[in-house]
């Protein structure tokens, strides 16, 4: 199964996915893990994405839709894969729907996680404290919910065109939200 989770930062994608990777036996893709394995590898694109990142702005479509084709040409998403982080913006979507109609592996759909903001921000300040990352300081946390308002949330309007959206309350347990996630997409299942 290929599936996008969508999602303000904090809705639980990154937490989920690590679940449904197991479940669905497909590799978890996030671009967000993959730009923080280059910033700690201290390569030319780390280097470039590390400050970027920390203020909570977007790196350049270009960087991360190159990042994302080499990920997805390598043997073991063949059977699918869980994509979470992208896309963020119409761009991007677009850029994903020709890489996947290129390569001939469609979409089968997409679920976002629904969390209102003031959870987000609790649950963000809560990883702040437990992990440190440098993007979850309260400034930068701010702009990500609002590039998110601005630029991620219309992807959600892009799948729910194409028929391919599930919204899933994201607020429960990490138990409940995921027994959430596995109804929502049984059908595609069965589909495909
Ligand atoms: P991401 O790594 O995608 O960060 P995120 O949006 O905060 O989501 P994440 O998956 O980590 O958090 P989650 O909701 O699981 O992006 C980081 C940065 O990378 C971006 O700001 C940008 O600069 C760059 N980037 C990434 N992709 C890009 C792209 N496509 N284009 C351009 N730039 C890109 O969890 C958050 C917290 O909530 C955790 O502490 C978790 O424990 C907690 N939580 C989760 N579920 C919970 C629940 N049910 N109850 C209580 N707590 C819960």
């Amino acid at each position: 199964m290929r599936l996008v989770l969508l999602g303000a930062p904090g809705s639980g994608k990154g937490t989920q996915a690590t679940r449904l990777k197991d479940y669905l036996q497909v590799p978890h893709i996030s671009t967000g893990d993959l730009l923080r394995a280059e910033v700690a590898a201290g390569s030319p694109l780390g280097l470039e994405a590390k400050a970027i990142m920390a203020r909570g702005d977007l790196v350049s479509d270009a960087i991360l839709l190159g990042m994302l084709e080499e990920r997805l040409s390598r043997a073991d998403t063949a059977g699918g894969f869980i994509l979470d982080g992208y896309p963020r913006n119409l761009a991007q979507a677009s850029a994903l729907g020709a890489l996947l109609a290129r390569i001939g592996q469609p979409m089968d759909c997409a679920v976002q996680l629904d969390v209102d903001n003031e959870l987000l921000v609790e649950r963000i300040a809560g990883r702040a404290k437990a992990e440190g990352r440098a993007d979850d300081n309260p400034e930068s946390v701010r702009k990500r919910l609002a590039i998110y308002a601005q630029q991620t949330a219309p992807v959600v309007d892009y799948y729910r065109q194409q028929g391919k959206l599930t919204v899933v309350d994201g607020v429960g347990t990490l138990d409940d939200v995921f027994k959430r996630i596995i109804e929502a997409i049984a059908p595609v299942r069965e589909v495909g």
